[in-house]
């Protein structure tokens, strides 16, 4: 059976020396895991397959421990081989439809989506979520073209919203890009509470890698940005 998600704050590694730098990829899953992660998302986008089997295979043992799921960012054949609950695809990797023939009803399978047709076109291929970017412009993904910005996310949100199935209107979606504890509450107030009664749709989550990944303890930094999401923003 496909696991149920909470996708409220969404974990993405980042291996490189800029944010990990010489600590232990695992450990520090592990304490952000601790401080509240709901889903983690193995992003690798230099080691070579050998490498990148054999750290998913002990982020999934670490996850089970704590019933989290873990999906890989853009390798089908990664996650297919050891099993774990999800794929991450962006628009330049496998097509959803072509991943769910390889997976099966019982994967999750996330998409990057900047537009309102790549969201359309996702959610028609039977994604189970997408990840909606990138908010703010961010040092941890320094080629992204499509800068949308809260206007841009709610725009799909309503599209999403408006639609006749019931897959658009149901989709679960989380945000990415430049997400921290400076401004989570902003993005809380503006993509979470339900914007008007003829848009209801909000987002599930935040996906962030950097405030978490790349923070001295990321144990407490999950644990603020969780108290954050759970805090009304003091504004309007
Ligand atoms: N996709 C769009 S932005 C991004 C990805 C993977 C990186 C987000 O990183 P950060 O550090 O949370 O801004
Ligand atoms: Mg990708």
């Amino acid at each position: 059976m496909k696991p149920q998600v909470d996708y409220s704050l969404y974990l993405v590694t980042d291996s490189t020396d800029a944010i990990l730098g010489r600590r232990d990829l695992i450990e520090v899953v592990e304490q952000a895991i601790q401080g509240g992660v709901t889903v983690v998302q193995y992003r690798d986008k230099t080691s070579g397959t050998g490498i990148l089997v054999d750290t998913a295979r002990k982020l999934h043992r670490i996850c089970q421990q704590y019933q989290i799921p873990l999906i890989i960012n853009d390798r089908v054949d990664v996650a297919l081989a050891i099993g774990c609950e999800g794929v991450h695809l962006g628009q330049d990797d496998m097509d959803v439809a072509n991943a769910r023939t390889v997976l099966g009803q019982d994967k999750i399978i996330g998409a990057t989506v900047s537009s309102i047709d790549e969201a359309h076109t996702a959610v028609g291929k039977g994604a189970d979520y997408l990840g909606i970017g990138t908010l703010y412009s961010t040092a941890t993904k320094k080629d992204t073209k499509n800068i949308i910005g809260i206007n841009g996310i709610r725009k799909i949100l309503y599209y999403l919203d408006h639609q006749g199935d019931s897959a658009f209107k149901n989709i679960k979606t989380v945000c990415i890009g430049g997400v921290n504890a400076s401004n989570l509450q902003r993005v809380n107030y503006q993509l979470f509470a339900p914007s008007t009664s003829e848009s209801p749709k909000t987002i599930d989550g935040v996906a962030i890698v950097s405030a978490i990944m790349a923070a001295e303890d990321p144990s407490e930094a999950a644990k603020q940005l969780k108290e954050l999401l759970n805090t009304p923003p003091p504004f309007k």
